[in-house]
């Protein structure tokens, strides 16, 4: 391993980038894992309990501070209204502190409720319009009260069938029930704009895409972002391109990531696309690397279910791929790059990215690991730890709060 280190110092020093430099921003890089991904979910079709799976908040929260006491990069975690719903929001904070984490976005459920049939913030009832509008105002009271500032939101509004409704006056409709929320959004918060092509809605949907949700955040105001789900385009979509246009209008709140070959398949990130994830990253650090102030303020969160793999050790595995692509992208000699791309050197350009991709960086995050106190191996340490079991033995299959339908 350390020999491997060294080659990297000197590869890096040769393009004349100081490995240390390297290592402080991958120390500094932190990743925010999901209450929803440690319960018990699934699909439609089947939702296979896990043995030890969590079943409340506090559970979630025990859980994830096992992935943080091994990976030393996740000390936060997102939160989702109702499913994660307390009594004493204080208490759970002080629990949360006891285990090393603080609690993150706060995600909205504008889906779940029987009153949503035809949307929440877009529905044409002013009625349905108002409860979505005040449960997500709730939200805000939540995440104020755990000193959280970031509230997310996704909406699963839209149409089955042309003619169900009328396009304009939803988008009329949501504006006006954005705006009630902006309103209230406290100065040192921010809100988050998920969009997604498809599903639940499978002709029309309020927040298909990027430039939607950038106009909506643009006609709110400055603490209005978008929030990028990786799961979320259609096939072919450039998400590295969107990045780069979000970040030129700094308006790139933050990601989702997860990974999928077809659809929202909530798969573990970088596990079949990580090459995307790596093109992401780079476009990250080159706006960092020209002064994009955008580009040091957004919210790396994962997103995703783990439907038959263990449910700790997928998200491990899934902020093991995401410090990869990451690391890799800090690799890339961006001088010689734009020598290349500036002279039109196609390949020369591309061969730049390349050898940072082709980068085995495990060396360099198990130095930074060890330089934590950690195990330069999390996945061997947490197997080694006897947690999963542990769970498994204590935490009977009884009445769980995953809140996936049928979980
Ligand atoms: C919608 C989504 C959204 C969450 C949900 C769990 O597909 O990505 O971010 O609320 O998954
Ligand atoms: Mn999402």
């Amino acid at each position: 391993m350390a020999e491997h280190f060294e080659q990297i110092r000197v590869t890096l020093a040769q393009q004349g980038t100081d490995i240390e430099q390297v290592i402080a921003h991958i120390q500094t890089f932190s990743i925010e894992t999901p209450s929803w991904g440690y319960g018990n979910s699934g699909t439609r079709f089947k939702v296979f309990p896990w043995p030890g799976a969590a079943r409340d908040l506090r559970e979630k929260l025990a859980d994830a501070a096992q992935v943080q006491s091994v990976t030393g990069c996740c000390p936060t975690v997102a939160l989702h209204i109702p499913w994660d719903q307390v009594d004493d929001w204080q208490e759970i904070k002080t629990y949360a502190e006891h285990l090393g984490l603080r609690l993150g976005a706060v995600n909205p459920n504008l889906f779940q409720d029987h009153a949503y049939r035809f949307g929440s913030l877009s529905h044409f009832d002013k009625g349905v319009r108002s409860q979505a509008i005040a449960h997500v105002l709730s939200c805000i009271e939540i995440a104020h009260s755990i000193d959280s500032n970031v509230v997310s939101l996704w909406l699963a509004d839209g149409t089955n069938y042309p003619g169900q409704d009328d396009l304009r006056h939803r988008r009329h409709r949501l504006l006006d029930s954005l705006q009630a929320i902006y309103a209230a959004l406290p100065d040192t918060m921010r809100l988050l704009i998920e969009y997604k092509f498809f599903e639940p809605a499978f002709y029309s949907t309020d927040l298909p895409d990027w430039g939607t949700s950038l106009l909506m955040a643009q006609k709110l105001g400055r603490n209005a972002e978008v929030l990028v789900d990786t799961g979320h385009h259609p096939q072919g979509t450039n998400i590295a391109q969107i990045v780069a246009q979000l970040l030129d209008e700094d308006r790139l709140g933050g990601f989702h990531f997860n990974d999928r070959k077809y659809a929202d398949d909530d798969l573990i990130a970088g596990s079949l696309n990580p090459f995307e994830l790596f093109c992401i990253f780079n476009e990250i650090i080159g706006a960092q690397h020209e002064g994009n102030a955008n580009a040091s303020r957004i919210a790396y969160m994962i997103d995703q279910s783990h439907n038959i793999e263990p449910k700790i050790e997928a998200m491990i595995q899934s902020v093991l791929h995401i410090q990869t692509a990451y690391a890799k992208a800090l690799l890339v000699d961006h001088v010689a790059l734009q020598q290349a791309q500036e002279s039109g050197d196609v390949l020369g350009a591309y061969r730049v990215l390349q050898a940072a991709y082709e980068t085995d960086v495990r060396p360099l995050l198990a130095e930074v690991r060890v330089r934590q106190g950690l195990d330069p191996d999390p996945i061997a340490a947490f197997r080694s730890s006897g947690y999963a079991e542990q769970v498994a033995r204590e935490r009977t299959l009884g009445e769980s709060v995953s809140g996936y339908p049928g979980a």
